[in-house]
């Protein structure tokens, strides 16, 4: 495997300086960016001396860990809170270096970083109003920083240098790492190279390096997070995973299956009772309450129709205002199927079906449609209609049809009662 040197042989020029940070505002966020001198990878040092001028609503550039010297150098109270990040990574790796059987914490802040490097790295190569060099830049730091942490770990150093194939042989075998995990370093380096080389417009990245460059962040920040996982768990860790995601892949196996079973069951059409159940069309009981809470009985009497339109008393023996009347019986539908069963109200209203209830609307005001979609199977369902007039007019009228908008009065041959 060549190492991705690129293509052109040109020295970068030395136009950027080291320990100088450009700042890029995306989406009203400021990203510092660090631009290290030609071929040198930015030391903590680099990081600090920069960063120094720049402001803090910045996105954080993450550090190395390495220059322990650096770190202890710096009261704890001096480093910059954007800084945490870094230093709580050092301390867990000092932490697990002491005790390797503890390997929780590390593997924590490893996933953190992780995932921070794969959304900034993302982020930068994907917004084209960051410049090439810049945003490779970005992306190649921390995608090393990564490496670095990771081949650290494992006793090794990563030190970005081109071209020694054995050393990179030697880094994957020891740290787990695929080979196309390190060459990724390199494309990120090609790239920035390729874009130093000034006065070459067509050199500029294309759209869809920038994407490739972006789906290898991606692939590479997850291939690490499987070895951090595998690598950095106990054996009791990996285990209690394993038990978690088979708990997990039953569980939403479960829900499927209840899913499916609650779909099913809600969209089977209602079953028609037989029709020796039912007495002879042309009539539904209804029975007339002298009160709203169908408490105080009335009188109660076959009608061929589920309308009620009165200022008055609906019905000798009925009080005139504060009356209600439940209707109970059965309902023809002469096709199964969909259709829309809808109740005109004034005052309150509710309809069961099969005694469940389809409307509900139990309240006081001037007449208003309700409608319910239902599906049902060809026949006769047992039906109760609910309705209660506190006041002035009483309206109630039961319709269907094949929407809201378009509704029949129910004929009386549909109406029916229970067999005597
Ligand atoms: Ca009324």
């Amino acid at each position: 495997m060549e190492t991705a040197k690129p293509e052109t042989s040109a020295e970068p020029t030395a136009e950027t300086k080291g320990r100088e940070a450009t700042l890029l505002e995306l989406d009203d966020r400021k990203i510092a960016v660090l631009v290290a001198a030609p071929g040198k990878r930015p030391s903590v040092g680099d990081h600090l001396a920069a960063l120094q001028n720049v402001e803090d609503e910045c996105l954080p550039v993450l550090l190395s860990d390495r220059d322990d010297a650096l770190w202890t150098s710096i009261a704890a109270d001096e480093r910059p809170a954007r800084f945490a990040h870094g230093a709580s990574r050092l301390a867990e790796f000092r932490a697990y270096k002491k005790d390797p059987n503890r390997p929780g914490p590390l593997r924590r802040a490893v996933l953190r970083m992780a995932r921070d490097v794969r959304l900034q790295a993302e982020m930068m190569l994907a917004n084209r109003e960051a410049p090439d060099l810049p945003a490779t830049t970005y992306a190649r730091t921390l995608v090393g920083e990564l490496l670095a942490t990771w081949c650290e770990i494992w006793g090794e150093r990563f030190d970005g240098r081109l071209g020694d194939l054995k050393r990179q042989n030697e880094l994957t075998t020891k740290t787990g790492l695929s080979s196309n995990a390190v060459v990724l370093y390199f494309d990120l380096v090609a790239a920035e190279y390729r874009f130093r080389l000034r006065g070459e417009e067509d050199l500029a990245l294309s759209a869809d390096e920038r994407r490739w460059l972006s789906e290898r962040v991606t692939s590479f920040t997850a291939e690490l997070r499987r070895l951090c996982i595998e690598r950095l768990s106990t054996s009791k860790e990996l285990a209690r995973r394993r038990q978690l995601q088979i708990a997990g892949w039953s569980f939403a196996a479960a829900l499927v299956v209840a899913g499916a079973v609650y779909l099913y069951i809600a969209s089977r059409p209602l079953k028609a009772v037989p029709a020796s159940a039912v007495g002879k069309p042309g009539a539904i009981l209804a029975t007339y309450y002298n009160d709203t809470e169908l408490k105080k009985l009335a009188l109660s009497r076959y009608v061929n129709s589920i309308f009620v339109h009165a200022y008055g008393s609906p019905l000798r023996g009925v009080n005139a205002d504060r009356f209600s009347i439940r209707y109970s019986g059965f309902l023809y539908f002469p096709t199964s199927g969909r259709t829309t069963l809808c109740v005109e109200n004034d005052d309150g209203a509710r309809v069961f079906l099969h005694d469940k209830k389809v409307i509900d609307d139990w309240k006081l005001h001037p007449k208003k449609q309700n409608c319910k979609r239902i599906n049902v199977e060809k026949g006769w369902h047992p039906l109760r209609v609910e309705f209660f007039d506190q006041t002035a007019r009483a309206w109630l009228r039961l319709t269907r049809g094949e929407s809201k908008t378009k509704q029949q009065v129910i004929p009386a041959a549909h109406l029916c009662c229970q067999k005597k």
